[in-house]
C-alpha cells in the first residue's frame, strides 16, 4: 500500500514537471522565462537551441538596468513548434574561473566533434585571473549535457558571441565579438587557438558589429553578424569562399527591430529542408530590451545564393496542432481596424496575450492548423464579452467555410465555452476569426475538441 502511494506521488510529480517543461509556442519560442542570442544546431534529427538567459538584475544582484545573465538553459524540439527545456547546463557559480558575481554570461554557441559536444560562453573572468571577458568551454555527451566546464578559458582570446565552424576537412574554427568580429583556427583538442587571431576586416568599417554566425552552404561560406549601420542593430552579411575569408558584404538579412529592441544576434540553420533564422526581440518586456525573447522565422535563398530578407512575424514557424491552445494573437495577418492585442496581464508578461476584437467585421487570421484525420466535434474558446459578442470561427478566408459560431454571454470574467461544429474538417489550414457584431470580445485561445 505504501509503495502504490509512493508510486503515484511520483507519477503525479512526473507529470507536474513534465507539464513544467514542455513549452508550446509560436513567437516567442519561449514564453516561461527571457532569452536571447538564441543559437541553433541540429544534432541527431533534433534542434537544440543554446540561448543566453536574460534575467531583471536588482540591487547587489547584477547591475540595474543592463544584461544580467547568470546561467545557461538549453531547449530542444523535433518540430519547431513543442519545445523541451532540459534546465540549466552551466552557471556562474559552477565555473572556477568565472566571477560568480559578474552575471556576465552572454551568447553562447555549442558544437559537436566526434560523439562530443562542446559548448562555448563568454563571462568575465575572477579578480586576479584576467580583465573583462573570456571564452570558455564545457563537454558533454549529450546535446543537453550533462556539461563539465573546463578549468581555465581559451588562451588569448578576449571578447565575447563565440561562434563554432567546423569545416567540410575537418577543421575547426572560431569566431568571437569585441566591437569587431575576430576569427581564428582551433586546435583538434577545440579547446585551444591553433593560429593567431585575426580581424574579419571586410566587414563596415564604422558601427559596431557582434554575434557572429558563420555557415557553409553550396560552397559559399556566409558570415552573418548584427552591426549598427544607423542607430540599433540589424542583421547581416558577407559571403566568401573560405572560412576565414575574404568577405564581400551583401546586404541585410533582417531590418532593424519595430518593437526598437538595440540588440540582435541570430543562427541560421536548415531543418527537414527549410531554412530557419533565430533571432530575438523584446516581446515579453516592451519597455526594457535587456530582456529579450527568441524567435524563429523562415529564411529563403535566391537561385544565385543570396539570402532573402526575413520580415519578422508573431506566428513563426511551425504547424500547430487544432487539439491544442492555438494563441491566435500570435497572428499572421489582421483586419486593418477594430483588433488589437494586448498582454492578459502586465504586471506578469509570462501569461501571455489575448486578442481584442473590437467591432463588426474585425477578423484575425492564424495560419497552418492542423485538425489531423479524426472528426472534430466542437470548438472550445476561452473569452469575454462585457456585451454578449458572437464570434465565427472560418476556415482559411474571411468568407470561408464556417466552423462554428461562437456565442459569449454577457460579463466581465473568462468563459471556456464548447460549442459543436457546423462542419469538420481534415487537414491543415488558416482560422479565420471574424466578430460577427458590434459587441467587443477578448480572446485568450482556440482549441478544436474531437
Ligand atoms: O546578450 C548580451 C549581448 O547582447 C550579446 O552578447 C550580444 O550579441 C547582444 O545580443
Amino acid at each position: 500500500m505504501k509503495n502504490f502511494k509512493l508510486r503515484l506521488i511520483i507519477i503525479y510529480l512526473s507529470l507536474i514537471f513534465s507539464a513544467l517543461n514542455n513549452l508550446t509556442a509560436q513567437n516567442p519560442i519561449i514564453c516561461d522565462q527571457f532569452s536571447a542570442d538564441p543559437t541553433a544546431r541540429v544534432f541527431n534529427g533534433r534542434v537544440y537551441v543554446y540561448p543566453s538567459h536574460d534575467i531583471l538584475a536588482k540591487p547587489g544582484h547584477g547591475r540595474v538596468g543592463w544584461f544580467c545573465m547568470e546561467d545557461y538553459h538549453v531547449f530542444s524540439s523535433s518540430n519547431l513548434t513543442d519545445w523541451t527545456d532540459h534546465g540549466v547546463i552551466v552557471s556562474q557559480n559552477k565555473v572556477s574561473w568565472v566571477d560568480s558575481t559578474s552575471f556576465s554570461m552572454w551568447a553562447p554557441d555549442c558544437i559537436e566533434r566526434n560523439g562530443r559536444y562542446y559548448f562555448y560562453f563568454p563571462a568575465n573572468m575572477k579578480a586576479g585571473l584576467g580583465r573583462g571577458s573570456s571564452i570558455g568551454v564545457a563537454i558533454a555527451d549529450n546535446p543537453a549535457g550533462t556539461y563539465t566546464p573546463q578549468p581555465e578559458p581559451i588562451k588569448n582570446v578576449r571578447g565575447i558571441d563565440p561562434n563554432l565552424f567546423i569545416d567540410k576537412d575537418g577543421q575547426a574554427y572560431m569566431y568571437w565579438a569585441m566591437g569587431n568580429i575576430s576569427v581564428a583556427k582551433l586546435k583538434e583538442n577545440m579547446l585551444e587557438l591553433e593560429s593567431d587571431p585575426q580581424v574579419v576586416g571586410e566587414l563596415p568599417r564604422q558601427g559596431l558589429k557582434e554575434g557572429p554566425f558563420l555557415f557553409e552552404r553550396n560552397g559559399i561560406y556566409y558570415m552573418t553578424y548584427p552591426h549598427v549601420q544607423n542607430k540599433i542593430e540589424r542583421l547581416e552579411y558577407a559571403v566568401g569562399d573560405n572560412p576565414m575569408g575574404p568577405f564581400k558584404v551583401m546586404g541585410v538579412i533582417m531590418g532593424e527591430s519595430p518593437m526598437g529592441c538595440w540588440t540582435n544576434h541570430h543562427s541560421i540553420i536548415e531543418f527537414n529542408n527549410q531554412w530557419y533564422l533565430f533571432y530575438h526581440e523584446n516581446d515579453l518586456s516592451p519597455k526594457f530590451d535587456k530582456n529579450r525573447s527568441v524567435r524563429i522565422d523562415s529564411l529563403f535563398f535566391n537561385n544565385d545564393g543570396t539570402i532573402q530578407k526575413v520580415t519578422p512575424t508573431f506566428r513563426g514557424v511551425g504547424v500547430t496542432s487544432a487539439l491544442k491552445n492555438i494563441k491566435i494573437d500570435r497572428y499572421n495577418h489582421k483586419s486593418e481596424t477594430g483588433v488589437s492585442v494586448a498582454f492578459l496581464d502586465t504586471l506578469n508578461t509570462f501569461k501571455g496575450w489575448k486578442t481584442i476584437l473590437g467591432k463588426q467585421n474585425a477578423w484575425i487570421s492564424y495560419n497552418a492548423v492542423d485538425f489531423g484525420g479524426k472528426k472534430i466535434k466542437s470548438v472550445r474558446v476561452k473569452a469575454l464579452s462585457q456585451t454578449g459578442g458572437t464570434l465565427q470561427i472560418r476556415l482559411d478566408k474571411t468568407d470561408g467555410t464556417l466552423l462554428a459560431e461562437v456565442k459569449l454571454p454577457k460579463g466581465t470574467g473568462w468563459n471556456t465555452i464548447d460549442t459543436s461544429m457546423l462542419k469538420y474538417q481534415k487537414g491543415i489550414h488558416n482560422l479565420v476569426v471574424v466578430l460577427k457584431d458590434n459587441n467587443p470580445v477578448e480572446i485568450d485561445w482556440i482549441q478544436f475538441v474531437n
